[in-house]
């Protein structure tokens, strides 16, 4: 194997308290129910298809051009909540496990749905740290296809079998296997029946 492409979400750092915070914010505003068990539905899913979710629970409907306010809205309270994160919300492990793959060779990218990666990265001091950063920006389908890891595999100049993906998402998971990668899961993704290798800790990594 030559490189480990990384969800970032869930899996470097914890932004998925905030996505359930503004997600939560907007929902009460429009009266619409919303728990943490279907924010956990949410991860790794584009903001869109995010918000097809939370309005499942709604009793009104909402024309394509409301959506598209809702979602900025959200993403305005989310943006809010991703000014208070520092480097020392990088997840326990992260930084010493990165360093420590690098120092054996492989080369390390970030995989992630999210729009908002280049913000996120810069605030966690990650700017610049990745070989290759494939996002929501660069890409048109989201998770489960597999298309923002082929990227980051290509940017890397790697083939998918070569690629480990660490991922906290079944739709990670499943983008993961069907793009051809070795499927390696965290957190909820850990007890997915599709994840290929469980990890307890992210340090575990080191013990491939
Ligand atoms: P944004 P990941 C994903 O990030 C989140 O898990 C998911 O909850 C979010 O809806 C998605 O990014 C889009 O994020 O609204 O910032 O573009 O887990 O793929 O790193
Ligand atoms: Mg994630």
């Amino acid at each position: 194997m030559k490189a480990f492409i990384f969800d970032l979400d869930g899996v470097i750092v914890s932004t998925d308290k905030f996505h359930y915070m503004a997600w939560k914010k907007m929902a009460d505003e429009e009266g619409i129910y919303f728990d943490e068990s279907i924010n956990d539905r949410l991860r790794g899913v584009s903001r869109m298809d995010s918000l097809e979710i939370v309005l499942e629970r709604s009793s009104k409907s909402y024309s394509a051009s409301e959506k598209l306010l809702l979602a900025d809205r959200k993403n305005e309270y989310y943006k809010q909540y991703l000014e208070s994160l520092t480097e020392a919300d990088r997840l326990p492990d992260v930084t010493e496990t990165l360093s420590a793959l690098r120092q054996k060779g492989y080369k390390l990218a970030i995989g992630s749905s999210s729009k908002n990666t280049p913000i996120i990265l810069k605030k966690i001091g990650f700017e610049g740290y990745f070989d290759a950063v494939s996002d929501g920006n660069n890409i048109k389908k989201s998770k489960p296809d597999p298309e923002v890891f082929i990227k980051a595999a290509e940017y890397l100049g790697e083939k998918p079998k070569d690629c480990f993906v660490v991922e906290d998402a079944e739709a990670g998971i499943d983008a993961a296997v069907s793009g051809g990668f070795t499927a390696i899961g965290i957190g909820v993704a850990s007890k997915y029946e599709k994840t290929q290798i469980s990890l307890n800790k992210f340090s575990d990594l080191l013990n491939l």
